[in-house]
């Protein structure tokens, strides 16, 4: 470990004018990284800045020196001596490989205190596993979710930072000045230990791909059984933006659809191949639902809906097989406003369970998350940044021991109130052959929430009838099995 005393070395160059050393390192300076040096500079404070290929670095400074006081720092050495101590250092890196490759070149330099928080989009085990490892050493870890994109980094993100508070006290400070505000209130708060940030990061991006599927399922319907040009959806979506759907989502759904290809003249969405790219964290998002038993099927069928339309060569043999032509979808009726009132319920039973799914991995591991702070950060600065979202902070606060946002008194009657509308829409949607898998998945996750008995009570018997996996009864407690090979008499579990 270094004993170095911080001191701005000779190949560092002062951006800003501002002397003494830098409050803060940033490693990592392609669109992010770069983006969020510039928020930390423009916001006063002074910035130490490193890139892997320092003409990165260099550029930053040259490019947007005058916007703050930045340190240029050759190499992760330069960037350690600029730091006054404890040191803290954002690691804004490919995830992956990139993040561990910077942690393993870093450490040797730092001391003891030290913080090293990677605001990448690192699963949430590797970050446990990081905190792990560098607690042993002595330096503090942050495993800090980030979301916003690139416009966002600079002009404020919804932060999600995971650690201890005594880390928390270092970081903290800096994430919520930089982050977004609404009423002045920052759209960041230490969400819980270890992996815990990156946990609620990876969520939030689930989140992300059901409502964004719900959008193009619901711009399926009104192209296909309404007959509409994507310009006239696009009016729809922009009229919708004024009401109880008003979301950044919902705004640039409008924008996509009524831009025009220059090069043929044709709507833009008709020019783009239709199969979905998936990077990570949907997949993510739902193999650690099912570790925890928890039903996130919006986001699933989501995360789903885009390896099909990705899986292009069966896509194209099966409808070679079958034939492509869409079914008449006579007789159901569906109007555009039973699309609005669908649109809303749905985004709001995906949203359900993506919190019912922190709040099980919190419990799972003890990260003690409080539900209604991510309502409350995801109101601005992230992608799912929505209306609905106030309304959701709102109704976990004063539920709080709800065991799901549906079985708070406002959600359930909102949810409640459009479910026949849900309940046309998914109908017409399977009368018209058009495949509607969010909006399908989650009007069956309310109906077998709902449901006074469901089915599983024959999937019991069976499992026991072949298994002799046992079963509870309804009128007396106890585990049972049933001699289905002998003379079908009951014994005790
Ligand atoms: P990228 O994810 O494209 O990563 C590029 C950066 O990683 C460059 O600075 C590159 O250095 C550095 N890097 C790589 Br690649 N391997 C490295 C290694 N072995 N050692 C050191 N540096 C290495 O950048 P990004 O799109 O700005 O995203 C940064 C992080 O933020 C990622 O984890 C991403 O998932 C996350 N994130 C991105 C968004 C978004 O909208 N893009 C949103 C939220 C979070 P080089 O210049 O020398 O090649």
């Amino acid at each position: 470990m270094s004993t170095d005393h911080a001191e701005t070395t000779d190949t560092s160059t002062d951006g800003g004018g501002g002397a003494g050393h830098a409050q803060i390192g940033v490693t990592g300076l392609a669109v992010m990284g770069r983006n969020l040096a510039r928020n930390l500079a423009r916001h006063g404070f002074r910035v130490a800045v490193h890139n892997r290929t320092t003409a990165k670095a260099e550029a930053l400074v040259d490019e947007f020196g005058d916007e703050g006081d930045f340190t240029l720092a050759r190499s992760l050495e330069d960037l350690v001596h600029s730091l006054e101590r404890p040191r803290r250092i954002i690691v804004m890196v490919k995830a992956g490989e990139g993040t561990d490759a910077v942690i393993d070149e870093l450490v040797p330099l730092l001391d003891e205190g030290d913080v090293v928080a990677d605001a990448g989009n690192a699963h949430w085990r590797d970050t446990a596993r990081r905190h792990d490892a560098l607690a042993e050493k002595g330096i503090r870890f942050a495993g800090v979710g980030v979301s916003g994109g690139e416009v966002g980094a600079l002009e404020g993100p919804s932060i999600m930072p995971g650690c201890d508070g005594n880390t928390y006290a270092e970081i903290g400070p800096f994430l919520e000045v930089i982050s977004a505000h609404v009423d002045d209130e920052p759209c960041c708060t230490l969400i819980g230990p270890d992996g815990a940030g990156h946990f609620v990061k990876m969520v939030h991006n689930g989140i992300e791909y059901s409502d964004m599927q719900l959008i193009a399922e619901t711009y399926d319907l009104m192209r296909h059984v309404f007959g509409l040009e994507p310009s006239a959806v696009a009016d729809t979506f922009r009229e919708w933006n004024g009401t109880e759907l008003e979301s950044y989502l919902v705004e640039i759904t409008a924008e996509v659809l009524s831009h025009t290809d220059a090069d043929t003249g044709r709507p833009f969405v008709d020019v783009v191949r239709d199969a979905a790219e998936q990077k990570g964290t949907g997949r993510w998002t739902v193999q650690t639902a099912l570790d925890l038993g928890v039903p996130v099927t919006g986001i699933a069928e989501a995360t789903m809906a885009r390896a099909v339309s990705g899986d292009t060569a069966r896509r194209a043999a099966v409808r070679e097989a079958l034939g492509g032509e869409a079914a008449p979808g006579v007789g159901v009726t569906v109007t555009t406003d039973d699309l609005r009132q669908a649109l809303y319920a749905a985004k709001v039973v995906s949203y359900a369970q993506g919190l019912d799914m922190v709040r099980d991995g919190s419990a799972e591991h003890g990260w003690d998350v409080e539900l209604a702070d991510l309502p409350r950060i995801w109101r601005d600065g992230c992608i799912i940044r929505a209306r609905l979202l106030s309304d959701i902070t709102e109704a976990l606060e004063e539920h709080a021991d709800a065991p799901s946002l549906l079985a708070t008194p406002a959600f359930a009657a909102a949810v409640g109130e459009r479910l026949p509308a849900l309940r046309r829409v998914v109908t017409a949607a399977v009368a018209a052959g058009l495949p509607a898998p969010v909006f399908s998945s989650v009007l069956a996750y309310v109906d077998a929430l709902r449901a006074e008995r469901l089915p599983a009570a024959l999937v019991q018997g069976l499992r026991d009838y072949f298994g002799a996996h046992t079963y509870e009864r309804t009128d007396r407690e106890g585990s049972f099995h049933t001699l289905w090979a002998e003379d079908r008499s009951e014994v005790d579990g």
